[in-house]
């Protein structure tokens, strides 16, 4: 894993986020249940790209083409975010899916692991905007020891090789001072390559 901190500044985290904004504009932010049980996620999520993830009672975790709510077409992935990958990525291909997850401040994702995703060669980029989060990694088996580490606004993360497909949430939005997000809260943009190349 490589953390970026603070790898855009103020002015490019503005504009990312105007880029965010007009994305949930068209595709608004719903919210996630998980399999079987229908409990809700307490972030809500939207995406832009090819693909988009998404879960339900019923459907379980997937990626799927379409906006679970309006039935249509993900936005288009802004310029900004696949320069970000072009730059860190190095990986020969664009990333299909750019979840955006919302946390407002009271929420937080448990322990998981991104293993919905036919290429695991290809690394998750993560960007962070607003408020910090206090991010937890551990490793390859759920009972792995974890670390924890603070994500600021304009943080970078990238996960590449073994770190892929380690266990990893957030266990809280950290209180304190953030006037990039008006409303409060936190937005995180996961950058994720989805199909093989050789599949695609
Ligand atoms: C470590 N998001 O969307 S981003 C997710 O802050 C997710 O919203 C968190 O976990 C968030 O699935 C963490 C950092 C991240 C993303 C993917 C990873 C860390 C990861 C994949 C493997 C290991
Ligand atoms: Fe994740």
């Amino acid at each position: 894993m490589r953390h970026l901190q603070r790898y855009l500044d103020r002015a490019s985290q503005r504009a990312l986020l105007i880029e965010i904004r007009a994305v949930i504009a068209e595709a608004p932010l719903f919210t996630p249940a998980m399999p079987r049980s229908g409990k809700p996620f307490s972030v809500t999520m939207t995406n832009c790209g090819s693909l988009g993830w998404v879960s339900d009672k019923t459907g379980g975790y997937r990626y799927q083409e379409t906006h679970p709510l309006t039935g249509r077409p993900w936005p288009a992935m802004p310029q900004t975010v696949l320069e970000i990958w072009r730059s860190l990525a190095d990986y020969p291909a664009s990333p299909e899916a750019c979840l955006i997850n919302y946390y407002r401040p009271d929420a937080r994702l448990g322990l998981h692991r991104d293993e919905d995703e036919n290429d695991f060669s290809a690394p998750v980029i993560s960007v962070s905007l607003g408020m910090s989060a206090r991010f937890r990694l551990g490793g390859g088996e759920r009972g792995d020891p974890t670390k924890s580490l603070t994500l600021d606004s304009g943080d970078i993360i990238i996960l590449a090789g073994p770190t892929r497909l380690a266990y990893h949430g957030v266990d809280r939005i950290l209180p304190g001072k953030d006037d990039l997000v008006e409303e409060g809260g936190r937005f995180n943009l996961t950058l994720r390559r989805v199909n093989r190349l050789d599949l695609a």
